[in-house]
This record gives structure tokens, C-alpha cells and sequence, in this order.
């Protein structure tokens, strides 16, 4: 079995907090300018989640909760246009700086970078609102450090289904077992799972109570010095951070549990 080569990242949820604030207050704004009387309440968008793909929770949404005269004519079209306006809301949101990335993230990214450890992105949301991300918080340069990035449409099936996750190990030239992912959701995890990606879960408010059967770790964050992660679940070998000498431990770990 090979070490470490490559770390997968999700970025909704795991590398910054964007839906609350970010991807829900997009697609009320959207709604608005649309003339739909709908409002995405905190509550209503925890269940929403587990629809993944904008487009795919604005149909779910409609097939679900909408009933007569408010229901779309020609939905298909409807939703494309609605989501392309709540893209581009998105995108100034982040380019305002108004999504920040987690606590601990910038230096996790400048660890691996430094390690020469490569760096991808497997994500389901639209590949602008990861450039917007990424170039707000970390600068233009950083597009650079993700060697891969797997967003959005680029797959037929998203999250949790494991197409990302193979696209972006395909582009990567890796196998699985020397790649780690990076995951804060149910969702994102069976995705990584059935790509047979060892995985570690940083959990957030919204996933915090999700089914993480099979994840390697599950810590409340990435963590700090002034703020180390709570382990949720399973052995943080004493860690009190997630670094690379944690990853590389849990990685070799899930290679013996694999050969037992
Ligand atoms: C993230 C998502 C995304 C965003 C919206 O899931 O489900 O759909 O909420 O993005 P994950 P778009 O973190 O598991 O990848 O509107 O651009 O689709
Ligand atoms: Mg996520």
C-alpha cells in the first residue's frame, strides 16, 4: 500500500461555511427577483440539503412543497434560469468576501502545499462559485495549488453518488488507497466511501448529527492552536489539529483494517 499522496477536498460545508449564509441567502434573492413568494427558512434548507445540487433542490423543492398556479410551466427551463441568476448572486457574495473559509483551513492547504502532497476538489457546486471562493480568500495564485478541481455538472450523477470522486481520482492518475478525502456531510461521505476513499469528516451545525458509519475521524473542525477540534468519532491518535502527520496516520491505519 502507498502513503499519502494526494488530498480531495469537498468545498460546501468543509472548506467554508457557504450554505446558511452564503448558497441560501443566493437562493432567496434569486426567488425574489424571479417573482416566486418563496423563502428558504433556516430550518426548511437543513432538510433541503439532502437534495444535493442547486438545481436538483430547486425542482425537489418545487415537486415537494409548491402546489398550483405557483408551479413553474416549464420547470426545466425555470430552474436553469433561476439557478444561473442565483450563481451569479453567489459569486459577488464571495467575491465581496462575504464566505469565509473555516477556521484552520489556509494553513491545512499551505501544510499540504509545502509537503508536496498534491491537492484536488471534489465538489458538487458550480465550478464559478469555487474559483470565486478560492480567489476571494486565498488569492488568484491558489487556483494553482488545486491541481484538480471536480465541480458541479461535469458528472452526470453528483453526491452521493461516487462520479466526483472517480473523475477527480482519474485526473489525478492515482489510486484511491493513496489518496485521502475530506468531507463534512452523510452526503459527501457515501460519495467518497464508494469511491474507496479513506475519509475524514469535518462536521459543521448543519451535518453535526448526520450517519458518518465508515469515516475514519470525525472532528468538529479542522481546528486551531487557540481552538483545537472535538473528536466526534474515532482514534485522533492524540491530534489536536488536522495535519498531515494525523492523515497519514489515519490512511495507514484504514490499509491494515483493509488487510485484516
Ligand atoms: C454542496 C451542494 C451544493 C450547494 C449549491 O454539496 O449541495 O449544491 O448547496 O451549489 P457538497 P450549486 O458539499 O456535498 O458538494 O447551486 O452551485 O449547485
Ligand atoms: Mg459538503
Amino acid at each position: 500500500m502507498s502513503s499519502l499522496k494526494a488530498i480531495i477536498f469537498d468545498v460546501d460545508g468543509t472548506l467554508a461555511d457557504t450554505e446558511r449564509h452564503g448558497h441560501r441567502v443566493a437562493f432567496n434573492r434569486a426567488f425574489h427577483e424571479f417573482d416566486v413568494p418563496w423563502d428558504w427558512d433556516e430550518n426548511m434548507y437543513a432538510q433541503l440539503l439532502a437534495i444535493t445540487g442547486g438545481k436538483e433542490r430547486i425542482r425537489h423543492y418545487v415537486e415537494h412543497y409548491v402546489a398550483g398556479e405557483e408551479i413553474p410551466t416549464d420547470l426545466t427551463l425555470f430552474t436553469k434560469s433561476v439557478h444561473a441568476r442565483k450563481t451569479e448572486i453567489y459569486v459577488d457574495m464571495a467575491c465581496r468576501g462575504q464566505i469565509l473559509l473555516r477556521p484552520g483551513v489556509e494553513r491545512l492547504i499551505s501544510d499540504i502545499k509545502d509537503a508536496d502532497v498534491r491537492i484536488a476538489i471534489a465538489t458538487t457546486t458550480t465550478l464559478a462559485n469555487v474559483i470565486a471562493l478560492f480567489t476571494a480568500t486565498l488569492g488568484l495564485e491558489a487556483l494553482d495549488w488545486f491541481e484538480v478541481i471536480g465541480a458541479g455538472d461535469m458528472v452526470d450523477k453528483k453526491k452521493p453518488a461516487p462520479d466526483i470522486y472517480h473523475y477527480v481520482l482519474d485526473k489525478l492518475g492515482l489510486p484511491a488507497h493513496s489518496c485521502m478525502a475530506i468531507e463534512d456531510s452523510a452526503n459527501g461521505l457515501q460519495s467518497s466511501l464508494a469511491a474507496n476513499l479513506c475519509t475524514v469528516i469535518t462536521a459543521n451545525a448543519y451535518t453535526r448529527d448526520d450517519n458518518f458509519k465508515g469515516a475514519a475521524l470525525v472532528v468538529d473542525g479542522i481546528g486551531t492552536p487557540e481552538s483545537p477540534f472535538a473528536c466526534l468519532q474515532g482514534n485522533a491518535y492524540g491530534a489536536e489539529r488536522v495535519g498531515l502527520p494525523l492523515l497519514s496516520k489515519l490512511l495507514a491505519a484504514s490499509h491494515s483494517t483493509i488487510q485484516l
